[in-house]
């Protein structure tokens, strides 16, 4: 075994190798050193006494659990820390926190994204989108604004998975590589330039929510469940984990389609994710790794950010499968 992890590229190394600036390289290795920590505080589960909700609400109305609180503050106070680091932005934070003068790049995060899965063992992530300081902004002005970047403008992007094994997942735009943590601390590089098949008979969408959608994505529901009889001519398999990072991991893994569409629970919200550090992170992902993402009209990297906590329709995963749902929404238009 230790003559194996000898043969595998430490996250580091592969990021040297891969001529990646050692300014961003020092805040990938911040997020994921607090990763660590995370992983091992939530490895203790009920004897970390840190299960159940730390009754407070997050500005977006949630309960937010004590795992969610912790991981933010970790966040939070090692990516302030970092001279590289010019401003942050994250799921739990009303507003965005500007960093340190010299920084260069900007952070969007999404602490601990699934957390509804803490209390019953299931695996949750941390996401996180890396973006350039625009020159225009000295990092003393940082602002909301300063982070109202289209997803194309990401410099990288990544998840880590909390599951059986603590998975990280990142693109510099360079292709996606898969890291795993080992056991004395350090992770080492197990995939490289992943692809997603094209193809696939796998979708995920939380069905409870089916008579909110719209037409077009019913239709396409619809036929999906027809199988080899409806107009799709295959079978499919379903799966909801209710965790976008787990979700996401498996289609990088065997393909599939993701979809988080828009429904009419709240018609002032485009949908339930949040674009700036869930839908534009594991677009670029998945983009990265020959997979599509669209919020149904146009690919999600293209959606204009106009508020820093923007939802947006979610369909992402095989090419084939993102494209059938956007035909689907093309020619009925008027739904
Ligand atoms: P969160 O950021 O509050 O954890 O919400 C995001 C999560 C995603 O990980 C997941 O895809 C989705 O919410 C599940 O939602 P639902 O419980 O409606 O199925
Ligand atoms: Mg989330």
């Amino acid at each position: 075994m230790d003559q194996f992890k000898n043969l595998m590229l430490s996250l580091n190394q592969a990021l040297e190798q891969a001529q990646v600036d050692p300014q961003l390289v020092s805040v990938v290795d911040s997020i994921t050193n607090t990763c660590k920590n995370i992983a091992e505080r939530l490895r203790g589960g009920a004897l970390s006494g840190l299960y159940g909700s730390a009754e407070q609400e997050n500005i977006q109305g949630e309960v937010q659990k004590k795992l969610d609180v912790i991981s933010n503050d970790l966040l939070k106070q090692s990516l302030l820390a970092n001279r590289s680091v010019a401003g942050i932005a994250s799921e739990e934070e009303e507003n965005v926190i500007a960093g340190n003068a010299e920084g260069r790049y900007l952070v969007t995060f999404d602490p601990l994204d699934g957390s509804s899965n803490i209390d019953v063992n299931v695996t949750v992530g941390t996401i996180f989108s890396i973006l350039a300081l625009p020159n225009s902004d000295p990092a003393s002005t940082v602002t909301n604004d300063t982070f109202l970047q289209a997803g194309h403008k990401q410099i990288a992007a990544g998840y880590v998975l909390y599951g059986p094994s603590v998975i990280l997942a990142i693109t510099t735009g360079q292709g996606v590589s898969m890291y795993n943590l080992g056991a004395d601390g350090v992770f080492y590089q197990t995939e490289d330039q992943i692809k997603v098949p094209e193809h696939t008979q796998e979708f995920a969408i939380n069905m409870s929510n089916q008579r909110f959608w719209q037409a077009p994505m019913q239709r396409y529901i619809n036929d999906v469940l027809l199988g080899e009889e409806g107009p799709l001519g295959k079978r499919f398999n379903m799966r909801w984990i209710a965790s976008m990072v787990a979700e996401v991991h498996r289609i990088l893994t065997r393909g599939g389609v993701f979809m988080y569409p828009y429904d009419n629970r709240d018609p002032s919200k485009a949908g339930k994710l949040r674009l700036m550090y869930e839908g534009n992170p594991m677009s670029f992902l998945i983009e990265q790794a020959g997979g599509a993402s669209s919020n149904t009209q146009k690919p999600i990297m293209d959606v204009e950010p106009h508020y820093i906590h923007q939802r947006v329709p979610v369909i992402l995963g095989s090419k084939e499968e993102v494209e059938r749902v956007n035909t689907y929404h093309q020619s009925t238009s008027s739904d």
